[in-house]
């Protein structure tokens, strides 16, 4: 089986690739700009997005919406996460944390799965902001983040071990589990 996956970024394309892969399912990539309202929750924005795609792509296909929330700057960057990437970037991000203790953080992500119905799968993980960059695998944050119980950043894991316990991970995790009982 084969599904369509909307998204700009090739690292989301390759963990939901290593994972669905496990079912049989090929994951294809398509770049489809769609708009990414400014709700506060990113199951409103992954809702809104599925229904504005809907009669614009062939069916079946997914999106993800994720975000890193920070706990000390009140869930900031959050919805606003790719702007603020592109932005101020990790460098960034580490600057702002500069004179802050606190470094409690999580991801969250939302995929979105539209066959003619909207089909919400959800994943988060807790971790801490560290004080420099660590690793060069994964994208995004990955080189601030650690996990919660483990010493590497998610930019020092591969893609298996990252899946094994992110956000991503917990959401196809669902997701996977869906297409079995529903579809494969
Ligand atoms: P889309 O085309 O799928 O929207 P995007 O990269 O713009 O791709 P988002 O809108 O979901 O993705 O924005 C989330 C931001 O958070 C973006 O800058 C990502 O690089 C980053 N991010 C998302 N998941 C991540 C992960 O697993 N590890 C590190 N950073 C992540």
């Amino acid at each position: 089986m084969e599904i369509v996956f909307i998204t700009s970024n090739k690292g989301k394309v390759e963990e939901a690739q290593k994972y669905l892969g496990n079912l049989g399912v090929r994951v294809v990539q398509k770049k489809f700009e769609y708009p990414e309202i400014q709700a506060n929750e990113l199951e409103k924005v992954v809702e809104f997005a599925l229904n504005w795609l809907k009669n614009k792509i062939d069916k079946p296909f997914f999106i993800d919406d994720s975000g890193l929330f920070i706990e000390a700057l009140n869930g900031f960057p959050g919805v606003y996460s790719a702007y603020v990437y592109k932005t101020l970037g990790n460098d960034g991000i580490l600057k702002l944390m500069d004179e802050i203790e606190d470094r409690r953080a999580y991801f969250k992500s939302v995929i979105g799965y539209y066959d003619g119905k909207v089909h919400i799968f959800t994943g988060v993980v807790k971790g801490e902001i560290i004080f420099e960059k660590r690793g060069t695998m994964g994208f995004g944050f990955d080189p601030i983040f650690v996990p919660n119980g483990f010493k590497k950043t998610f930019a020092e894991m591969t893609t298996e071990e990252k899946n094994r316990i992110s956000h991503r991970g917990k959401a196809l995790r669902m997701f996977s589990k869906w297409l079995k009982e529903n579809l494969i």
